[in-house]
């Protein structure tokens, strides 16, 4: 059996009930073929792939605490640390009720590629819980978030490990384990990133992860002959990534006529209104039904169907899994030639495979969504420095980033004669630097 073959089969017997981070891994090591193969004796003789699939340290904790009328509640509070070779730990925190360890393994392990293609020093972690924000009151989230950071603080640091926002963690939850954090350690130091600007933040993180997407997107389509301008684009998602991926497309002259959350989507085929969407999303934490009874024009579904409109382009900004083989084929009947994805993984392996067999151009999240931790990472420069850049500089940084991640999928697909299969080229580039990290730094 070959070694990637057989790496696979010990991931699948050593992370029972784990079927995210399987699939993660699968294709992951599927794509590293010819490089595995052309290094298979040192490789194998060092365990290089059992070391990358297997975390440096995983952390579980009990989270208690005490609801508004008195209940007490315990959630289970994560943190897996995947990867240093490359730098401190670095990746964001998930609060969604779905969230087990097998979530929060696949993240970590996606993360160590994507935090190496960004060519800055940060290593792979995630972490999370199954709390859901939900219909909790501030006082309630804060309580939550304290419990979580009395655990966590432990672990974390400015120079060991760094979280961030993911799902159901944005400015409001990273304010409050910022808080606690200060409180226990009494350091002012950049351990979390995505802060609130007038204590840390960085100018255009908020944005970062939607601009990212469509400027890898629009470097993608310049590079095949094709240009966003004009194009018809379907995104999913209502959150932070998709708010910022839709406002960006439309500057740059598309038409974004879909957005969805998880309960409904809506279709506006004037192109959606980025403010309401803003103010109902961001500002009310309200329903998509609220965005169609403001915006008589739109359309308001309930359940899934986003991929069901005709579009040029889909950008899948909410979850993993949520594009699978039949959306795929849908896509594809409907004239869409290109899929970006800005969420984590949220094309299943069958329905990515369909999308490259018809030719159709594909990134993948980890190349394309890696916007959002560049600029966590440029946070953690203005922090160290205790300086604050301004929009415009963080934006370029940005922008000259994402430029690079897609030359060097699209240089290191070519180099293995996979020519634009980015999915390979990103897995390829973002393993060969973390590789390294860990042959130069021994048996660790
Ligand atoms: P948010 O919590 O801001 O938004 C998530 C959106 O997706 C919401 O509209 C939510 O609906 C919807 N959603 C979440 N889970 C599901 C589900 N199971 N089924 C249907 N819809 C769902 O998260 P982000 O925008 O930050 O994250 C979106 C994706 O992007 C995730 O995959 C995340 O890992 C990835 N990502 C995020 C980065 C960041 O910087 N924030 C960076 C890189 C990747 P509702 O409004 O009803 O909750
Ligand atoms: O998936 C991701 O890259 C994020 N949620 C952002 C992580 C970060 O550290 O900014």
């Amino acid at each position: 059996m070959s070694y990637v073959d057989e790496v696979y089969e010990r991931v699948v017997a050593q992370n029972q009930a784990q079927p995210e981070f399987h699939q993660a891994v699968k294709e992951v090591l599927s794509t590293l073929r010819p490089v595995i193969e052309e290094n298979e004796e040192e490789y194998r003789k060092e365990a290089l792939l059992e070391r990358i699939t297997t975390p440096e340290r995983q952390i579980l904790f009990r989270v208690p605490w005490v609801d508004d009328k008195g209940q007490v509640h315990v959630n289970n509070g994560f943190r897996v640390q995947f990867n240093s070779a490359i730098g401190p730990y670095k990746g964001g925190l998930r609060f969604h009720p779905s969230v087990t360890l097998g979530t929060i393994k696949f993240l970590g392990f996606e993360q160590i590629f994507k935090n190496s293609l960004t060519g800055l020093p940060i290593g792979g972690g995630k972490g999370g819980s199954d709390f859901d924000p939900k219909g909790k009151s501030d006082r309630e989230v804060m309580a939550f978030c304290q419990s979580f950071m009395t655990e966590l603080y432990r672990h974390v640091g400015a120079d060991t490990d760094v979280p961030a926002g993911d799902i159901g963690v944005g400015g409001r939850e990273i304010g409050f384990l910022y808080g606690q954090y200060k409180r226990i350690t009494g350091l002012y130091e950049g351990v979390l990133t995505g802060k609130g600007l007038t204590y840390g933040g960085s100018l255009a993180r908020t944005q970062a992860t939607g601009y990212g997407l469509i400027y890898f997107l629009d470097a993608m389509l310049k590079a095949n002959g094709r240009d966003i301008k004009g194009q018809t684009v379907a995104v999913s998602g209502a959150g932070n990534v998709a708010i910022y991926a839709i406002e960006k497309a439309q500057q740059l002259g598309a038409k974004v006529v879909t957005c969805s959350d998880s309960t409904g989507w809506i279709y506006d085929p004037e192109g959606i209104d980025v403010a309401l969407l803003q103010e109902v999303k961001e500002v009310r934490r309200a329903r998509l039904t609220e965005y169609q009874a403001k915006r008589p024009g739109a359309e308001y579904h309930a359940g899934k169907g986003v991929w069901s409109v005709k579009c040029d382009i889909a950008c899948p900004c909410a979850t993993q899994n949520e594009l699978n083989l039949e959306d795929a084929k849908m896509l594809y009947e409907n004239g869409c030639y290109c899929v970006a994805e800005g969420a984590n993984m949220p094309t299943t392996l069958d329905a990515t495979e369909f999308i490259q067999s018809k030719g159709m151009l594909f990134s993948p999240g980890k190349a394309s969504n890696a916007g959002g931790v560049a600029t966590s990472a440029l946070e953690m420069s203005q922090n160290s420095e205790r300086l604050s850049w301004t929009f415009e500089e963080v934006d370029s940084m940005l922008k000259r980033i994402m430029n690079n991640i897609f030359k060097n999928c699209d240089e290191a697909a070519k180099r293995y004669g996979m020519e634009g299969n980015y999915v390979a080229g990103a897995n390829i580039a973002g393993f060969q630097k973390v590789a390294e990290a860990m042959k130069a730094q021994g048996v660790v």
